[in-house]
């Protein structure tokens, strides 16, 4: 029994205890114990105790998926289940995923290392586990029908390959995938290269997640499986901001960062304050000559991106999808465009017939944010988060990246709020202002709109100097 305590070990940072109390185990006879997990804390790397070193991933509010060594094969068990993800405090899911969590745990090997998987189905209907990305014998791709018969429920099956090649893959199943998907089911794979890599740099920190979108109607529990494009949560790693634990890392820390794509559409994923090449995907790393700046890469469906950057400036700096929808948790989007309209009569009306009724959406959408509306129970809000200066007005697909001097190497806790130095807020300003230029041909229009807070004045600038085109 000693000897496989090791095997589960976590190492590396403060907090470290906490984190190894939310895993549990069982056994199933003669298979490698099953480790759960089961809650959406970020667990610090899991540094190998056995088998060939590599430096260690951290899965942002997710965790790696401890092996045991048999006979030179590194056994993993996973299983397929129902499970209950929080997304952010006070909303939970009720999801599919493997070993207690959605998505599953990060699988991590080493380049040339022998891997045998247990796949262990506790659903109601049969699954499969395509390991994408890999090369593999065709008949341990995972694809139900096509190159293997689907694991019915209780049944264990056993996929046995060598990774290949070094990168980071997904996997995912293919059988009934549609609908395994929509409910959370998948995880991500890192292969660590076994030598020096020209190709691939070391690097001091290095995070993984994956993009995965639901649609829970606000006040229910379980995603509509059949929506193809109109999801209402967007997710990283099967949690919603302000859920997304932030990416933290010392000042000139090198960083790298893997992103697979298993929603519907692409996203557009972005960087403030740094910027970064795209190093690899799922198809291997990226040649150097064939790599350029970005702050912004597009990660389409069904793909990975590995991003790597030197931390090289100092705060709290955004990182999330430039969809503004993706940036946002479930609202209804039929909802009319009210800027620059007067409520004032109309409200009035129906604040007769319902005295609780109130115009939203006047003066843009913020407002709303500063509201506190009672929401039903089980939801969050549509925009929300906390910061230094007020509510971060996110949802959805956003994070923080924070990069501070004092974060000592190893520690990936959060440090807290950036204190920016004084001078370096952008602030009120009420000097004497130069005169503002205006497009010359532009004709303004001024409108008095009346609303239940304040009297604001809006100008309308109507271009009139460009036709014909
Ligand atoms: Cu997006």
């Amino acid at each position: 029994m000693s000897s496989r305590r090791d095997f589960f070990k976590y190492a590396g940072i403060a907090g470290g205890a906490v984190a190894v109390a939310a895993v549990g185990r069982y056994s199933l006879s003669g298979l490698p114990e099953v480790i759960t997990q089961s809650n959406a804390n970020t667990m610090p790397p899991l540094t190998p105790s056995t088998g060939r070193p590599y430096n260690p991933v951290v899965t942002l509010n997710g965790w790696t998926l401890p092996w045991r060594m048999n006979d030179g094969v590194k056994e993993f068990h996973l299983v397929a289940e129902p499970i209950v993800r929080e997304m952010t405090s006070g909303f939970k899911a009720h999801l599919w995923g493997y070993n207690g969590q959605s998505p599953g745990p990060t699988i991590e090997v080493v380049e040339g290392d022998r891997v045998r998987i247990f796949v262990t189905n506790k659903l109601p209907e049969h699954t499969s586990v395509h390991w994408h990305g890999q090369r593999l014998p065709n008949g341990m791709d995972g694809v139900t029908g096509l190159t293997q018969t689907g694991i019915q429920p209780g049944k264990t099956y056993m996929y046995e390959f060598i990774a290949r090649r070094p990168g980071t893959f997904m996997y995912h199943p293919h059988a009934d995938e549609m609908a395994q998907m929509a409910m959370g089911m998948m995880g991500m794979w890192i292969t660590h290269p076994k030598d020096k890599n020209p190709l691939i740099d070391d690097v001091n920190r290095d995070f993984c997640f994956l993009l995965s979108a639901y649609n829970i109607d606000p006040g229910s529990y379980t995603p509509k499986i059949m929506t193809m494009l109109d999801f209402n949560l967007w997710s990283w790693n099967s949690r919603i901001y302000p859920g997304i634990d932030s990416l933290n890392v010392a000042l000139d820390d090198k960083v790298r960062i893997r992103v697979g794509n298993l929603t519907m559409t692409n996203h557009p994923i972005h960087l403030h304050g740094h910027e970064f090449h795209v190093t690899g995907t799922d198809g291997g790393a990226v040649p150097k000559s064939a790599r350029w700046p970005e702050v912004t890469t597009d990660i389409a469906v069904g793909q990975m991106r590995q991003i790597e950057f030197i931390a090289n400036e100092e705060g709290d700096w955004a990182f999330h999808c430039h969809k503004s929808h993706h940036t946002m948790n479930a609202m209804g989007h039929d909802v009319p465009t009210m800027i620059g309209v007067d409520h004032t009569g109309i409200s009035k009306k129906i604040n007769n017939l319902i005295p609780d009724y109130m115009v939203m959406g006047e003066r843009g959408m913020a407002d709303m944010t500063d509201m506190e509306m009672p929401i039903p129970d089980n939801t969050a809000p549509m925009m929300t988060g906390t910061g230094p200066f007020g509510s971060v007005e996110m949802g959805g697909m956003f994070s923080v990246l924070k990069v501070r001097k004092d974060q000592k190497p190893g520690d990936y806790q959060d440090p807290g709020w950036y204190k920016h130095p004084a001078g370096t807020v952008a602030s009120a300003y009420t000097g004497p202002l130069p005169k503002a230029v205006q497009e010359p041909n532009a004709k303004s229009i001024s409108a008095k709109i009346t609303s239940s807070k304040k009297d604001v004045e809006v100008k309308i600038i109507k271009p009139t100097g460009h036709s014909g085109h």
